[in-house]
């Protein structure tokens, strides 16, 4: 086999989203035939001996404690981007100064005005970048986009999308330090509306383009927490659930709602398009079957199908098992990082780019603020994204 170019990785994060991308840098080679090879060179965080644990079972190198002293390292080719969301601005401009690669965990930053010199920093450096919105790469939700991109649904009339969990319900849940951290505005930016609702749009953006205007309601449910840094019973910063309708550049109609109120729900992103010759459905919790109907099939046998997207000529699933085998949410990341690198080595980009999750933050910026001012809001920055990637 030919050598392939090492990529000497720098992780910064070692919570639930680092072991999700670390499984990324191991698989992804091992399914796809990729121009780089993935070598998993060091972990960064703040608690050494954490760290070095992390390090020990996923097979880094070394351990880091400083992100600056990461950054400033020559033998790094990437900086991957896992730590709160309060991190990610200072670590990405200074990575792209450094000229590596950059992935950074959504939302890209806690706001459009934090996010914007992120993207102007890896646009200017001219290294490649990506937001790890991983949903993307679910196969059904791919095969969604190329039945949308092939004209199959004519003008598109109303788009319906959801993300309902149920982890906060308990009023004893402290607010704020680690793995707490998406309770606490402060470091998160929002609360369901940045963590969730931010899937949905990138998602939506994606399939059914850019959104003009949005009006919108949030409600904090839980006032107050115990705060887990001080000790202290502290106001809760962050919405609870967030709903809003728009209106997208195409002329449809949408309706979207996040909470993490919903009993019952652990993690169910939803999404609906109905156009004026095809419908479709798709669910994370049955995330290989698509629902498609579409009008012009015989009347006879006119109704909604369920395609189980697992055969090898469905959207990425020829590279993994045998036909009708299923994969899971791990594998979205699988896939995102394959089509980065493969992009990467013929000096593209794919989406989602910082300027896509930029996009993204536009959008849930004019969420929060029209349900401040409990008006329409439009959407600024307008025909920044978006990227087909
Ligand atoms: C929140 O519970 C969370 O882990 C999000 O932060 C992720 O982005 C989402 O994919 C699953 O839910």
């Amino acid at each position: 086999m030919p050598q392939k170019k090492r990529l000497n990785v720098g992780l910064i994060g070692y919570g639930f989203m680092g072991k999700v991308h670390s499984n990324a840098y191991l698989q992804a080679p091992r399914f796809f035939d990729l121009p780089y090879q993935p070598v998993l060179k060091a972990v960064c965080a703040r608690t050494p001996e954490k760290a070095k644990d992390f390090a020990a079972n996923w097979g880094y190198e070394a351990v880091e404690s400083d992100w600056r002293a990461l950054v400033r390292r020559a033998d790094i080719d990437l900086i991957d981007i896992a730590s709160p969301n309060d991190t990610h601005a200072e670590i990405a401009i200074a990575a792209a100064q450094a000229g590596k690669m950059v992935c950074c965990e959504k939302p890209l930053a806690r706001s459009a005005a934090e996010a914007l010199p992120m993207v102007e920093a890896v646009e200017k450096a001219g290294v490649a970048n990506m937001v790890w919105y991983n949903y993307r790469r679910v196969p059904a939700v791919a095969l969604l986009k190329k039945l949308l991109d092939e004209g199959r649904f004519g003008r598109i009339f109303h788009y319906r999308s959801q993300f309902l969990q149920d982890w906060t319900i308990s009023q004893d849940l402290p607010q704020g330090g680690q793995a707490l951290w998406r309770l606490d505005a402060a470091v998160a930016g929002s609360g369901v509306t940045g963590d969730l609702l931010a899937h949905n749009i990138d998602m939506a953006l994606y399939l059914n383009g850019p959104i003009t205007e949005v009006t919108a309601m949030t409600e904090t449910f839980i006032k107050e927490r115990k705060h887990n840094l001080t000790g202290k019973v502290a106001p809760v910063t962050i919405d609870d659930a967030s709903a809003f309708l728009c209106r997208f550049g195409n002329g449809s109609l949408a309706m979207f709602e996040a909470t993490r109120y919903a009993r019952g729900h652990k993690a169910l992103f939803t999404l609906e398009i109905n156009g004026e010759r095809s419908s479709a459905t798709w669910d994370l919790h049955d995330m290989h079957r698509l629902g498609y109907f579409d009008h012009r099939d015989p009347g006879e046998v006119r109704g909604w199908r369920s395609i189980h997207v697992s055969d090898g000529d469905q959207p990425y699933m020829g590279h993994w098992w045998v036909p009708g085998l299923q994969i899971g949410y791990e594998a979205t990341f699988i896939h995102q990082l394959a089509d980065f690198l493969i992009a990467a080595g013929e000096g593209k980009s794919i989406g989602p780019t910082f300027r896509d999750g930029l996009a993204t933050d536009y959008v849930t910026d004019a969420v929060l603020k029209s349900a401040r001012s409990r008006q329409w809001e439009k959407v600024q920055g307008q025909g920044v994204g978006h990227s087909q990637g």
